[in-house]
């Protein structure tokens, strides 16, 4: 049997490398792709139109903005937290509704990012100057915690953009287990799930022919490249979408077009492809209600209701505890 060294790594991004490069078939993990060129391409891809995902949401909050600001049904004022609120886009329009309705509530926009949240209130307070801003920089699941007993005033979280379809099943109700651990009875949850529909619309979402995509893959190699001291040629892999309609699961990876080596110096780890031989770097997964619905029975959360766009294309869903 293969023994695996007993080696210590200064960085979680270094022992991931290592172990997803010297696994058998090779993986790299999907949130490695965002440093801050990643996170540029990715704001491409929600402006390119095969990437329908972002216009659906968009479209889902346009048309029923007061059903579901109205839903949230706060009277005695309430904290809005929205997980990953990037560049706001699709909340400023539940924002202006609440704001113009006077509702008392405060935004607490949770990033990693810093400079997401600098801008993110700048804009705010020239578009929607009544809006009560509350920056939270951390990772979400610390800064729930520490906002669940923060004060009693009842929490809405959003969660947009179908985020959850990069956790594989077992992950994302680990992920929905960890948001009800800090919901209160009263509490609620808005997220986005993009819906199974006609694969060659998915297909195409994830393999524009302007090549964005296929750069958002491949920043993976070129972070490690950047960070580690590593050789990749990121001409010399192929960016391949696969969508299993029967599973709903949207596969990316990166191909070897020859036999290569590859010397990831700040690894000390030489890494061989065979010909054709693959990385997988992300699943975007595609849901319908039944697998919602028991995602949230696995999280022990209730599905209250949800909203769709006109094509069935995208769901945004309302839990309870
Ligand atoms: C962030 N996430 C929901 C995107 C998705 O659709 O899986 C990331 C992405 N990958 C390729 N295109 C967009």
């Amino acid at each position: 049997m293969k023994k695996t060294p007993n080696l210590h790594f200064d960085s979680p991004f270094k022992e991931d490398v290592y172990k997803g490069l010297s696994a058998f078939p090779k993986y790299l993990l999907s949130k490695y792709i965002y440093d801050e060129k990643g996170d540029k391409l990715f704001q491409q891809i929600m402006e390119m139109p095969e990437y329908y995902l972002t216009n659906c949401e968009l479209g889902i909050l346009q048309t029923h903005t007061a059903a579901i600001s109205d839903s949230f049904n706060a009277e005695a004022g309430f904290d809005l937290i929205e997980l990953g609120a990037g560049d706001g886009k699709k909340t400023k329009i539940i924002l202006k509704y609440l704001s113009d309705k006077n509702y008392d509530f405060n935004y607490l926009p949770v990033d990693i990012s810093q400079s997401v949240l600098v801008e993110l209130e700048a804009s705010l307070k020239k578009e929607l100057p009544k809006v009560k801003v509350q920056p939270q920089q951390g990772t979400y699941f610390k800064t729930l915690e520490k906002l669940s007993d923060y004060n009693r005033r009842k929490k809405v979280i959003l969660f947009l953009g179908s985020n959850i379809g990069n956790l594989l099943h077992e992950k994302a109700i680990d992920f929905l287990r960890n948001i009800r651990e800090a919901m209160n009875p009263e509490d609620m949850l808005f997220m986005g799930f993009d819906q199974k529909k006609h694969p060659q619309k998915i297909l195409d979402a994830y393999n524009d022919p302007a090549g964005i995509t296929e750069a958002f893959n491949k920043n993976l190699l070129v972070r490690i490249n950047r960070e580690l001291d590593a050789d990749f040629d990121p001409d010399q892999f192929l960016h391949w979408e696969t969508y299993d309609p029967e599973s709903g699961t949207a596969k990316s990876f990166l191909v070897s077009k020859k036999p290569q080596k590859v010397f990831i110096k700040g690894l000390d780890l030489k890494v061989s492809f065979k010909a054709w031989e693959s990385i997988h770097t992300e699943i975007s997964q595609k849901y319908d209600d039944s697998v919602v619905k028991w995602l949230a029975d696995e999280a022990g959360l209730e599905v209250e209701t949800s909203f769709k766009d006109n094509e069935n294309c995208y769901k945004n869903y309302i839990f309870r505890k």
